[in-house]
């Protein structure tokens, strides 16, 4: 680029750096706004629950491969992972033509699959931009022969379906080795062109983790950005990816075991990669996706569900078959997604709960035949009805000891995930759930009831799951409460699994001062459960107790997948 219009850009820039709009003479800044104010421009962010995330560049050329091996981990790192010179990998956009590239075609797939924004790299950590800048020649225009801007007929594609676009940008650019903070005016001039050219709803930041970024940075940047679009929205890896940061978390590959306490959305692979690699064919199945969505939304949470297309502009058909699956479920549930918020249970074994419109919503994974029990349930239930059901007819609702129970029919409606829809009174009540003795004296503390403390590990249903894992963290940990109506010794089962190679690590079980200590031993997988014996507990009073399980040591990949502790009378049943 000529040394006229570089300098261009960057007094275009420099000029935009103060950032503080001045309104009738006060200088206003766009950063703080009113509850109300902030509840207005996130109303659709919130309500769409349910986003397409797009990973699109030239690193869509090698595909995963380079110079005839499988170079492994993300396709869009291939760059970095396979330690690629600059100039070598700028010949991928000599190679780049997706004249396959249809942008009806993809926001129709989007839209089908029932998403209601999607956000695409415009430019990722390689430093390459898709789309028409004027800042630099390493883009689609100038260095590729397709030669055409494919965010322009996306732009208008989404705007025709009525799809939000947002943007991804990484701050971390590999094409500009060392630079560092001094391409900062150009990163400006870039996204004030994004803003301009394509009205987007929504950046969406990363690479923000460079030593050279700082969380301030990120502030100004979301204050420029905000100047230039008041209801622009934001994401919080425009800072450090702290709560304080942008508009909403952005937990990655992850669900947050009990949600967070702020706007987040959850991004995910629908395989193992970002952007595409040719032989990566661990695709989720649509249940999984389903689960997740519903999981994520019963946390008051957003999915950002990902594809990868390819160089030539084509969305794997495995992505497209999944997401038209995934669509079908949403045509009929989709008014238990939407616009909902957190369910108010702290678990449910039989699936997860989304509130809205006056109703519960009863997302129902395991579906036994057999009254669906909701425990804790203090509102009047008005009806019952299956959403599935075109006529709504009325279920009947018993209630016994605090469990509402209604009688849904044998076969579940949807293999996938049934809803049935509660209308209550009021807003959602629950009792404090707590876990009671049973007749026969024993305590079953199951792991869709613990309370996980920490940041990784968490609740895991599907398969031969439903306990707790992803325990990566040691620092992480699990308590229950319960009601023990008997007083009495216990032996205490413990049912875990482990996979090889991540044995050995050593916990401690306590109970007021009454402490067990365990260690895992491997039982060949993830989801192969032992049950183990691991001591006595003396617990010499009735009443309210919470029992921990708190790792010491963690020599492996993770702690253990935790199923159940059963706490059972010594002297036998009934004692
Ligand atoms: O390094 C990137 C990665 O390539 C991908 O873009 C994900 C998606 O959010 N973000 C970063 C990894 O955290």
């Amino acid at each position: 680029m000529s040394s006229a219009r570089h300098s261009g850009v960057l007094l275009c820039a420099s000029m935009l750096l103060g950032g503080l709009a001045v309104r009738g003479g006060r200088a206003e800044d766009v950063l703080q706004e009113t509850k109300e104010a902030r509840d207005a421009r996130m109303k659709w962010w919130r309500e769409a629950r349910f986003g397409m995330f797009i990973h699109w560049g030239i690193y869509a050329v090698p595909a995963g491969t380079y110079k005839g091996k499988r170079v492994g981990g993300y396709g869009e790192w291939i760059m970095n992972r396979a330690r690629i010179p600059i100039p070598e990998y700028e010949e991928f956009a000599k190679r780049f033509k997706p004249v396959k590239f249809n942008a009806r075609a993809w926001v129709k797939v989007a839209k089908d699959a029932g998403m209601k924004y999607m956000v695409i790299t415009a430019k990722h950590h390689d430093g390459f931009s898709m789309y028409d800048t004027q800042v630099n020649d390493y883009n689609i225009i100038k260095a590729t022969p397709y030669g055409e801007d494919p965010m322009k007929g996306l732009a208008e594609a989404c705007r025709e379906a009525g799809i939000r676009l947002g943007f991804y940008y990484s701050i971390m650019d590999w094409h500009r080795p060392g630079e560092g903070r001094r391409y900062i005016p150009e990163m400006k001039a870039q996204l004030r062109e994004l803003v301009a050219k394509y009205d987007p709803a929504l950046l969406w930041f990363d690479g923000e983790w460079v030593g050279w970024w700082k969380q301030s940075d990120g502030r100004e940047l979301a204050r420029f950005l905000r100047e230039l679009k008041p209801d622009l929205i934001i994401n919080n890896r425009v800072g450090k990816r702290g709560p304080e940061d942008g508009d909403f978390g952005t937990p990655e590959q992850t669900i947050p075991a009990a949600g967070l306490d702020y706007d987040w959305e959850t991004c995910m692979t629908m395989n193992d990669t970002w952007g595409y690699v040719s032989y990566d064919n661990r695709w989720k199945s649509t249940t999984v996706l389903v689960r997740r969505l519903i999981d994520i939304a019963g946390k008051g949470g957003n999915f950002l569900l990902n594809v990868g297309p390819t160089a030539e502009g084509i969305i794997p058909s495995e992505s497209v078959d999944r997401l038209r699956e995934m669509g079908a479920w949403l045509k009929v549930n989709g008014e238990a997604v939407y616009a909902t918020a957190a369910g108010p249970f702290k678990r449910l074994p039989w699936g997860r709960c989304t509130v809205g419109r006056g109703r519960l919503y009863l997302h129902v994974f395991k579906w036994h035949g057999g009254p669906l029990e909701i425990p804790g349930l203090e509102n009047t239930v008005k009806k019952a009805y299956l959403l599935a059901d075109p006529r709504r007819a009325a279920l009947a609702v018993t209630r016994s000891d605090g469990v509402v129970s209604v009688a849904v029919p044998a076969e579940a409606p949807d293999g996938i995930a049934a809803v049935v829809a509660l209308e209550i009174d009021g807003q959602p009540r629950v009792a404090r759930y707590r876990i009671s003795q049973s007749d026969d004296g024993s305590v079953l503390l199951e792991a869709a009831y613990a309370e996980v403390h920490g940041t990784v590990a968490r609740y895991e249903v599907g398969g031969a799951k439903d306990s707790i894992g992803h325990w990566t963290n040691r620092k992480d940990y699990v308590t229950w409460d319960f009601m023990l109506k008997r007083s009495g010794t216990f032996t205490v089962e413990i049912t875990i699994a482990c996979d090889k190679g991540s044995g050995g690590s050593e916990y401690v079980l306590a109970v007021g001062d009454q402490k067990l200590g365990g260690k895992v031993r491997e039982t060949g997988s993830w989801s192969t459960f032992v049950t183990e014996k691991i001591g006595t507990l003396d617990l010499a009073r009735a009443g309210e107790y919470t029992l921990s399980v708190k790792p010491r040591t963690k020599p492996g990949l993770a702690v253990m997948n935790l199923k159940t502790l059963l706490l059972r009378p010594a002297g036998g049943p009934g004692k």
